[in-house]
């Protein structure tokens, strides 16, 4: 078969569902093949951001891997941030990159799209990738695929597969998957060993789910052993919508001086924090009230498990998850968990729109017709997303980049069927809300809360002073319709209940609900984060 068909073939079997792509003319070659063969469906869009952001949501969602495939160069270059974005948070995400022919490469002449060097491209993937390879020989290709999609999975993070353009159709055996990797019995059985130990021992020990818990697809396992084990769970704030399909005795989201006081107070004072999957990053721990002590607890992450100054390596989440609940015996501890309230009963009147009653008024929503995945970019959308009941959600909550959510909303309809709910600020909507555009040809019909202040306003919280936070007033709800969508602009909450009841009864159409926002005006999240930081710096200063 053809060195591209076995490549396809090999992701298909690796879980990759769909492509979402650019083409180019180092990448044409390729792509034809894709299409012809269509092993696995292709998704174009408009902007490799956009790729690149569908594709890492496409593979959270559903525990898989998803797959980007660009030109080289001006393609390729041009997902940098999207790639980065999916190697912090540990996203499987597999580039797929057109690249020179064999040929050209000698030819002597600097080629359209080169940078510095030729290799340039795959040098600056080695920074945001675990893996890199360039199919430049068709022998060594099967081996070399397995190796990659293989430590893309074990580790959940992106690779980086070039392919020159003069090898896409040479012949190519079928690549043979790696067999899982070993574990070593007797330290997996010592690491499970110290880990119950210490939560017996513990007064109050808490389990915290981060990331790593759904990328390994372990939401069922980790809701069965805390059950087991009696222990109270909060997910961590990049955790957000974790467990909220699985029966877990789920207390809240983790978010220091920002979240409800009582979770808050849980993790930190536990005597036993089993941190399993938790990314230990400033948007998780920095805004601690009280700082938590990482050396006391117990941390299972990237295929090690800490406990207090010992490491245990090769331990992979799964197999520790597992084992775990072989040694804890069945029976359920059931006991109170008193969960998070979440706003509700919006209060259909004439009065402006803040963020709280837009949570208020999602709450209702699905309370009404059945939970949805949701999208949320940066901004105050994503802390407006910690007051929505826990739903499946996918947002750049530790590495931050705005643009993520409309592609990554697509990319979440595309890889489920489900309809989902995008959460986006007018500035982060101003960097990929066009890709709106791609819904009509794929049937896409998400809804989007476009919360609309005219403004940078998180940053305005950090720095009030500055000018250049004001945006002006654009007419989103306007464009819409010549993406293919509907649009509404809604000044109240009156206005606002009847928009979601339209957009609800409304498929086949992206809808697009434009919510006036006045500056200044920031959810309840938000509010306890900025005057947590103060209060931290504060004390910092006196200190
Ligand atoms: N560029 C990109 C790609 N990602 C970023 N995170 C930033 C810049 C910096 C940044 C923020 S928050 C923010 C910017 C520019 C403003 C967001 O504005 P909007 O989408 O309208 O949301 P809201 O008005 O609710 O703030 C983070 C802190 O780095
Ligand atoms: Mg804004």
């Amino acid at each position: 078969m053809k060195l591209t068909e076995s490549l396809l073939h090999a992701l298909k079997a690796h879980g990759a569902t769909r492509i979402f792509g650019i083409p180019g003319d180092f990448a044409l070659p390729f792509f034809r093949i894709i299409e012809d063969s269509n092993i696995l469906p292709l998704h174009t869009l408009s902007h490799e951001p956009g790729v690149g952001f569908a594709a890492d949501a496409a593979g959270r969602i559903n525990c898989s891997l998803g797959v980007a495939a660009v030109t080289y160069g001006a393609g390729a270059l041009n997902m940098v941030n999207a790639v980065a974005s999916a190697y912090a948070e540990k996203s499987p995400l597999v580039v797929l990159s057109g690249g020179p022919g064999n040929g050209e490469s000698r030819s002597g002449l600097l080629l359209h799209h080169q940078a510095k060097t030729l290799d340039s491209q795959s040098r600056i993937f080695e920074e945001i990738t675990c893996a890199q390879v360039r199919l430049d020989d068709a022998a060594r290709a099967p081996s070399e695929i397995a190796h990659v999609l293989a430590s893309c999975r074990h580790n959940s993070r992106p690779v980086y597969i070039e392919l020159p353009r003069d090898m896409v159709a040479v012949d190519c055996q079928s690549v043979e998957a790696l067999p899982p990797e070993k574990i070593d019995d007797e330290a997996l059985d010592a690491c499970v060993d110290e880990i119950l130990e210490r939560l017996a021992r513990a007064k109050a020990p808490v389990l915290m789910a981060g990331v790593e818990v759904r990328r390994f697809a372990l939401e069922k396992q980790v809701a069965e052993l805390a059950r087991r084990l009696g222990l109270p769970v909060v997910t961590s704030f990049m955790g957000r919508g974790l467990l909220a399909e699985a029966d877990a005795p789920l207390v809240g989201t983790y978010m220091g001086v920002a979240g409800l006081p009582e979770v808050t107070q849980r993790v930190e004072s536990s005597d036993g924090l089993f941190l399993l999957g938790v990314i230990v990053c400033d948007t998780n721990f920095a805004v601690s009230e009280k700082a938590i002590d990482l050396r006391k607890t117990i941390q299972a992450l990237d295929g090690r498990v800490t406990v207090g100054y010992h490491t245990y390596m090769q331990i992979p989440l799964a197999a520790l998850v597992a084992r775990l609940l072989e040694r804890v015996p069945t029976g359920e501890h059931r006991f109170a968990v008193n969960r998070q309230p979440f706003p509700r009963g919006l209060v259909a009147d004439a009065a402006a729109i803040s963020p709280n009653d837009i949570a208020a008024a999602v709450n209702d929503l699905m309370a009404a017709h059945g939970r949805m995945p949701m999208a949320s970019d940066v901004g105050d959308c994503l802390f407006t997303a910690m007051d929505i009941e826990h739903t499946a959600l996918v947002a750049p909550g530790y590495y931050a980049t705005m643009g993520f959510c409309v592609p990554a909303g697509l990319g979440l309809q595309a890889e489920t069927g489900q309809r989902p709910l995008i959460l986006v600020g007018d500035g982060a909507f101003q960097m990929t809300g066009w890709e709106l555009g791609n819904c009509h040809r794929y049937g896409w019909d998400p809804i989007v809360l476009l919360f609309n202040n005219a403004s940078w306003e998180m940053l305005r919280t950090f720095q009030p002073e500055s000018k250049f936070n004001n945006l002006d007033e654009w007419g989103f709800a306007q464009m819409a319709a010549g993406m293919g969508g509907d649009g509404v602009r809604v000044h109240t909450r009156t206005q606002l209940k009847a928009a979601l009841d339209q957009a609800v009864a409304t498929r086949g159409r992206f809808q697009l609900i434009e919510i006036m926002i006045p500056r200044g005006i920031l959810s309840q999240t938000l509010e306890r984060f900025v005057a947590g930081v103060k209060r931290l710096n504060a004390k910092q200063v006196v200190a």
